[in-house]
Formats: C-alpha cells, structure tokens, sequence
C-alpha cells in the first residue's frame, strides 16, 4: 500500500513572498490540509495560477504548477482537463486576474461546466501592483488610483457565477480554517465547474475590508440551517440581500453533465492516453478538406 500523503510531500522549500498577515497565509493553509485529507499525491494535481501576490501559491505547493498570463488562468486550466481528465485542475488567482482581464474567461467557464475548480483570492484591491483599485473594490473605497474614492459600482462574483450557470458556487474566509477546508474539498470533489472566492484580506494595501471589519459583517449559512443548497434562485437572494457578505456552500448541482463527459471521444480515455497518429489515408483526407 502506498505511504499516505503528508505535509512533507506537498509543501515546498520556496521562501515565502507574501507580507506577514497576508490573508493568502490562510488559504494556502486551507488548500494543504485539504489536498492532505483528500490525499491527492502531487503527480495527480495541476494548479493553474495567474499573476498577483495569490499567483504566488502555485510556488508553495508541491504539484504540477503553470503560473500563466494575468488573466489567463481559466483557459489554460480547461485545455489541462480536457486534455488529460483524470488530473485534479484548479485554478487560482486574485480578484483582478479572474474578474478585470479575466472576466470573459470567468463567465465562460461558469457555463461550461468543464471540471475544474476555481479558487480565486479576493482582496478587492491589485496588491501585486501596489494598491490600485479592483473590480470588487467597494464603491467610496480610497485608493491609490481613486483618491476620492471609488465611484463605480463593483462585480459581484457570486451573482455572475450564479446568473452564467456555474453547477458549484460558494465563498469562504481565509481565517476561518475550518468552513474554508471543508469548501475546497466540497468544490475539488464536484464534477464540474466549481466557483469558490475566498476573502483574503490584503493588510498592506487595503484598509478598510480588513479581518476585523469582516468579522464584524460576514455571515455563514452555516448559522441558517434550513437554507437549501439546491436552488439556484434562492442563491441568488442570498446573495444580492446579503451583498455577498456571507459564506458558505451557496449552490451546488451535481445532475449537470461535465462538458468532457459529453465530448466524442472522451469518454474511453483521457486524450492523453489515446494515439493521435493519423494513416496516411486519413493525414491526405485531412489535406484534402483543406485545399
Ligand atoms: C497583461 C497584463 N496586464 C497587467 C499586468 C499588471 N498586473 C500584474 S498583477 C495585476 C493585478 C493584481 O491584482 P489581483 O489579480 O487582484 O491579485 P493580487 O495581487 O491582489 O493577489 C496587474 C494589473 C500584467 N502583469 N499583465
Ligand atoms: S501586498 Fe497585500 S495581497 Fe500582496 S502579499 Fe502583501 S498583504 Fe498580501
Ligand atoms: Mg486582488
């Protein structure tokens, strides 16, 4: 029987990037001890990051890793899983990578329900460049790029997951351990697309939405016990009446069909194991319909 998986085989010797307090600190904490409870060994996993300071925890967990262009995270992560099925993908990356450059990516990938997760880290701010403001950046914010404050309204990543069909959609706080390990595992096990933001509090750049003003106004379904996860509309009005300040498994449905296991062809063997070779007869085939 093989050794089961541990700490050791998943972290790695990178020297940390993030400010101390960071709240990336917590959702990597998360993502370990998930990735350890579900021991998926390190060959099995492919993490898909974007640029940003939570880019940088692709560097700190011991599996297949592709730091990709800012905003790029999605489609990269879905040619992976489309390309060899039997990989845990997941993609990660802050709120400015997957909801400004990202966001076509985003909607897309909600809708077709390709199995991977995505796992964004939520600050509401760009710290990687220093402070600018995000698309979640709360209107009347002040920041560097919006002295005055912040004037436009900001995305709402729950209800647009919601409103492009996403089967699996939840958010998590990063220092509450507990609700967050169980939400990784709960989104890496889904078979489909599975939407999981993470608030990560940026101490150095962000001021306002700090651990303690979230303390202040987060709320869990976990305290509604007679919420139901398999409504979609009710999800939605938690959302919205709530202003997404709250966190927990939000939606889920598992009836939906992955996109790969409704692609010909697929459904034998991951496309990696399959021979791409062509006969001749079908290479000329092939030049014919081109010329
Ligand atoms: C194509 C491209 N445009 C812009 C940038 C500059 N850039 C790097 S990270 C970033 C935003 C980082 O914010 P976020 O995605 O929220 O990540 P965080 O650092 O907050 O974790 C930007 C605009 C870039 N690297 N590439
Ligand atoms: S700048 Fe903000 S998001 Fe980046 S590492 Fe520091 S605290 Fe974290
Ligand atoms: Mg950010």
């Amino acid at each position: 029987m093989a050794e089961p998986i541990t700490l050791a085989d998943i972290k790695t010797d990178e020297k940390s990037w993030w400010c101390p307090g960071c709240g990336d600190f917590g959702v990597l904490a998360a993502l370990q001890k998930s990735v350890i409870d579900l021991q998926i060994a390190p060959h099995e996993m492919v993490m898909v990051a974007g640029i940003g300071c939570s880019g940088k925890i692709g560097n700190y967990i011991n599996s297949y890793n592709i730091h990709v262009v800012h905003g790029r995270t999605l489609p990269t992560a879905m040619g992976v899983k489309l390309a060899n099925r039997d990989l845990k993908v997941l993609a990660v990356g802050g709120d400015g990578d997957g909801f400004a450059i990202g966001m076509g990516h985003f909607i897309h990938a909600c809708r077709r329900n390709v199995d991977v997760t995505y796992l964004t880290m939520d600050n509401h701010i760009y710290g990687l460049t220093k402070g600018q403001n995000s698309p979640t950046s709360d209107r009347g914010a002040k920041v560097k790029t919006a002295p005055e404050g912040s004037i436009e309204a900001p995305v709402r990543p729950l209800q647009m997951a919601l409103a492009a069909g996403a089967t699996w959609v939840g958010q998590g706080f990063s220092s509450n351990q507990a609700e967050l390990v169980e939400l990784i595992k709960s989104a890496l096990g889904h078979r489909g697309f599975s939407f999981l933001n993470v608030i990560s509090p940026c101490v150095t750049y962000n001021k306002v939405n700090t651990y303690a003003w979230y303390k202040e106004v987060l709320r869990s379904l976990k305290d509604d016990p007679g919420y139901r996860t398999d409504d979609r509309q009710a999800a939605m009005a938690r959302a919205m009446e709530t202003d997404e300040l709250v966190t927990g498994l939000l939606f889920r449905d598992d009836s939906a069909l992955a996109y790969e296991d409704q692609v010909a062809g697929f459904s034998t063997q991951p496309l990696t194991e399959q021979s791409l070779d062509l006969t001749p007869g079908q290479w000329e085939g092939l030049l014919a319909d081109l010329r």
